[in-house]
């Protein structure tokens, strides 16, 4: 199976990386959906957010710290962000392996589409 963002993740696909770390890689979006679109993903290989099981714990942990670090480091810190998980069809995942968005520099709204 060839994931795109292992890809990303080992190097050997390119991308506008922002941050990395032992576990984690953060790079822009493709599709920018806001004015800052960064995604953060484990360097491991989890399909989804209903893969995770609890030992994984502390790496949703540590992810969930990069894209706040992601998120003061663009400066969204004090005026606010949107972090979003998609999960399968109906959650609008298209790309399976877990990712969280980090989306900000415009208003958002509620409830999202
Ligand atoms: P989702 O729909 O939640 O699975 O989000 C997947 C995101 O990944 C989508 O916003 C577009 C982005 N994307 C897909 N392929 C690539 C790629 O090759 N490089 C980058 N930087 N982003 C990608």
């Amino acid at each position: 199976m060839s994931c795109i963002f292992c890809g990303i993740a080992a190097g050997e696909v390119p991308s506008d990386t922002v941050a990395e770390g032992e576990d984690f890689v953060a790079f822009r979006d493709l599709q920018p959906q806001a004015a800052t679109h960064v995604l953060v993903i484990p360097r491991r290989h989890i399909s989804g957010i209903a893969d995770i099981i609890p030992k994984d714990g502390d790496l949703i942990g540590r992810l969930m710290v990069a894209a706040a670090d992601v998120a003061r480091g663009e400066g969204l810190a004090e005026g606010g962000y949107r972090l979003v998980v998609n999960q399968g069809e109906a959650g609008g995942q298209t790309v399976e392996h877990l990712h969280i968005h980090v989306l900000g520099g415009r208003q958002m709204r509620w409830p999202p589409g």
